[in-house]
């Protein structure tokens, strides 16, 4: 049996080589944009979210092959969100996974178009699906809403017109739910729901994936005034300032990597309900709360 490092370098592999496939036309007059998202989406992410889509659907007794399509389409949602988050008129981000951001590359007309053709591609990846049609237009609604105005895009609605004003608690967790908790909550649910699961198991890798979402942004809070430093394990510093109303910047590093770790046991607690062919759920969650990026 594969280790955790040799599973999570084999999915990586296998999710940008399905990537790929979906990414191949190659009609030359269009190529500026498929070179845009290519070069936005492949060979870099930590592709949580494909991974935890995978991994439920075989928790359910499904295949990574039944998971493919729709792990796909999951992630180019997420590379167009980002792409469209990094350009001028939102975070004005120049750097993206470690690289130029699309429009940094590519100009702000084609990172636009390359956003719009990979949140196109989606569907077409998901539409490929080879599971049950009723239960893949289940999962293709679960998608579209998760992504759409009740689910990311509507949180960075909250986020934006949040900015430069007081934010509560109530409205940050909101937002957060909403932003970077749709999107790894439809991992989860559309995995089961891909295997065909009862509707007692897709509703706990949806109460799962609300802990993991929250404790992933808050460790996205944490890093943000922490560098790259390790929030387990190593004293936290507080020395880099932040300007944004965070779960931080709410409370404080301490409070928050407590919450962290508290949101991380409890989902672990959940997976215990899965029959589950190894501990790779386990430690993935776990490698959530001490990620470095
Ligand atoms: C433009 C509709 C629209 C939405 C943008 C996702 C998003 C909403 C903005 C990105 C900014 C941000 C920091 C969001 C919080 C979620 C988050 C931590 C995203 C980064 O996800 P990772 O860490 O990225 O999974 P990789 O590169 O590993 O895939």
């Amino acid at each position: 049996m594969l280790n955790y490092d040799e599973k999570y370098e084999r999915y990586l592999t296998e999710i940008d080589q399905a990537l790929d496939r979906y990414l191949n036309e190659a009609d030359t007059l269009y190529q500026s944009v498929i070179s845009a998202m290519r070069y936005s989406i492949l060979g870099a992410g930590k592709r949580v979210r494909a991974i935890l889509l995978i991994e439920f659907c075989k928790a359910c007794g499904g295949t990574q092959q039944l998971a493919m399509p729709f792990a796909c389409a999951l992630e180019m949602i997420h590379a167009y969100s980002l792409i469209h988050d990094d350009l001028p008129c939102m975070d004005n981000d120049e750097l993206r996974r470690g690289k130029p951001s699309c429009w940094k590359e590519f100009g702000e007309t084609t990172a636009l178009l390359a956003g719009d053709g990979l949140l196109t591609k989606a569907f077409e990846a998901a539409a490929s699906s080879t599971a049950q049609a009723n239960l893949a237009l289940r999962a293709m609604m679960e998608l579209a809403k998760n992504a759409g105005t009740s689910g990311m895009l509507g949180g960075q609605v909250i986020d934006l017109e949040g900015e430069g004003k007081p934010v509560d608690e109530a409205r940050l967790l909101k937002m957060y739910s909403m932003k970077t908790g749709a999107l790894i909550n439809s991992a989860a649910k559309i995995g089961c729901i891909l295997a065909g699961a009862d509707e007692e198991r897709i509703s706990l890798s949806h109460e799962f994936a609300e802990k993991i979402g929250l404790a992933f942004q808050i460790v996205d809070d944490i890093l943000d005034v922490t560098g790259n430093e390790k929030i387990l394990g190593k004293p936290i510093g507080s020395d880099v300032q932040s300007h944004k109303t965070t779960f931080v910047a709410l409370h404080d590093l301490e409070y928050a990597k407590n919450k962290a770790i508290k949101l991380t046991e409890d989902a672990k607690s959940i997976l215990t309900k899965f029959a589950l062919e190894d501990d790779f759920l386990y430690e993935l969650t776990d490698r959530l709360a001490v990620r470095e990026n």
